[in-house]
């Protein structure tokens, strides 16, 4: 099927990946132990105790996985650094085959004109530093000023476009809030009195990590960082009233108060904006620690755009026969709403509405850091994978993005969660969100290219051709 869908000139399309998720090698070359090896080995809470052990061997695998990404066409692609693989300890002590590892990926993308994206951390947070208290440690921030410092003087003449941190909402609530039915590493429950400070501790570590790179980067660097969001969607883009609450909804503390840390405007509001939301502070305040207020210039330091990971909706906003508003959660719409083998719903019009929200927020360029699907894909007897569902899901969604470039919205990139099927945090294996499948059973890892691939490619020709 040829299709164009309509983008700006500038605008890449990439894939995105991170590093436990696929690298595999956790103890090889001198690599130190994140809180992921130790959860998932030791802790019980991952589906069928799988662990990232071996996951994609990417590893091993790092000049196939390079070819498959020319062959698919890739403009950019956005990975994340295993920051215990660079320093073991998470402080000191620079490995050097970490390094070379990360010098073959960076010049291996750039040889094959792929731009590279990098995350300095996706979640596999340092296990020395957690056991000094991790986030909780004031001191948190100065390691990651450190960790980031590394990155930025050794990769940072080859690299342009970064990414603090992935998705705090995530590893904040998931891995360290008492509220949270979700089990992340490091599965702690932490309650206000605690979580709010690790919070602030972790846009501390945001805002210093900023800066270095600013200061330390060769070449002039574009930075950013990845929020998880579900979008807030009013039915009618017309109906302003309607938007509006769409909106206000998308960056309210008060619907989110058991779970707050899942917030946008939390994070958002005090890394852009220099100052904590109102409705948030009026009860998460007391928790915070002496002199945030002093914090927040730090905080707040200029950034060069918003990453979305949007997958799905959150609240839908419609009209009732009378004329009133109402709203239903993306999960309780009516019986027989499309969802993927996650059981997130099919939502495409999240990608319109949400960088629509953030854009007019916060004023900042914005890049889909992630957007795809989780499918049941298998090898079919052909030996091809054929996943029409991730085709037809991905094409709804580019063509809502499309659609708030055409109306306004300042967006320069969109990178497919997942180049390849990988492992899925506490869900192990279970769920394949890639471009490319991996045959886990087999210890050679064998890839195959789903027609997804091959439709993603034709997709970048057709936006990279000129005519
Ligand atoms: C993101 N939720 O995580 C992560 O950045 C990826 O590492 C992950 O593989 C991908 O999405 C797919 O799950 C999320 O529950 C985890 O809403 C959970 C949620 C959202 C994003």
């Amino acid at each position: 099927m040829k299709i164009k869908i309509p983008f700006p000139p500038d605008f890449r399309l990439g894939a995105a990946t991170a590093a436990y998720q696929i690298e595999g090698a956790t103890d090889k070359d001198g690599k130190g132990l994140s809180i992921w090896d130790q959860y998932a080995r030791h802790s019980g809470r991952v589906h069928l105790n799988e662990t990232g052990d071996i996951a994609c061997d990417h590893y091993h695998h790092l000049d196939e996985d390079l070819n498959l990404m020319a062959e698919i066409g890739l403009q950019a692609y956005r990975f994340s650094f295993a920051w215990t693989r660079l320093l073991p300890n998470g402080t000191s002590r620079l490995n050097q085959k970490g390094l070379a590892f990360y010098d073959r990926l960076i010049d291996g993308l750039l040889e094959r004109g792929i731009e590279p994206y990098a995350t300095c951390f996706h979640w596999d947070y340092p296990l020395a530093l957690y056991r000094q208290g991790g986030w909780l440690n004031p001191k948190s921030a100065d390691w990651f000023e450190n960790y980031v410092t590394v990155l930025a003087k050794h990769f940072g003449d080859r690299i342009s476009h970064w990414m603090t941190i992935n998705e705090p909402q995530i590893f904040v609530a998931f891995g360290h809030g008492e509220n949270s039915s979700v089990n992340y590493a490091p599965g702690v429950k932490l309650g206000n009195a605690d979580l709010v400070p690790l919070a602030h501790n972790v846009l501390r570590a945001h805002g210093r990590a900023v800066k270095a790179l600013r200061e330390h980067c060769k070449k002039p660097p574009t930075i950013g960082w990845a929020q998880a969001c579900n979008a807030m969607i009013a039915t009618n883009a017309q109906d302003g009233e309607l938007v509006e609450r769409a909106y206000q909804q998308q960056f309210s503390m008060e619907n989110t108060r058991t779970n707050w840390a899942l917030q946008w405007s939390w994070w958002n509001d005090a890394a852009v904006l220099g100052e904590y939301p109102e409705d948030g502070l009026a009860y998460l305040g007391q928790h915070l620690p002496k002199r945030w207020e002093r914090d927040l210039k730090s905080i707040c330091q200029p950034i060069d755009f918003i990453g979305l990971n949007c997958y799905s909706a959150w609240h839908i906003f419609s009209r009732n026969g009378n004329g009133e508003i109402s709203s239903v959660t993306a999960w309780e719409q009516d019986n027989g709403f499309p969802e993927t083998h996650f059981g997130w719903p099919v939502v495409p019009e999240a990608l319109y509405w949400a960088p629509k929200h953030f854009h007019r927020r916060y004023n900042l360029p914005i890049i889909i850091t992630e957007n795809g699907m989780a499918g049941h894909d298998w090898v079919h007897l052909d030996g091809k994978c054929h996943d029409d569902h991730r085709i037809d899901f991905t094409t709804r969604y580019l063509r809502a993005l499309s659609s708030a470039c055409a109306d306004g919205v300042d967006v320069r990139a969109y990178f497919h969660w997942s180049l390849m099927d990988n492992f899925e945090w506490g869900d192990g294996y279970k769920h394949r969100f890639g471009l490319i499948h991996v045959d886990f059973r087999n210890p050679a890892r064998p890839r195959t290219l789903k027609d997804s691939a091959y439709w993603y490619h034709s997709l970048i020709a057709a936006h990279s051709s000129r005519d």
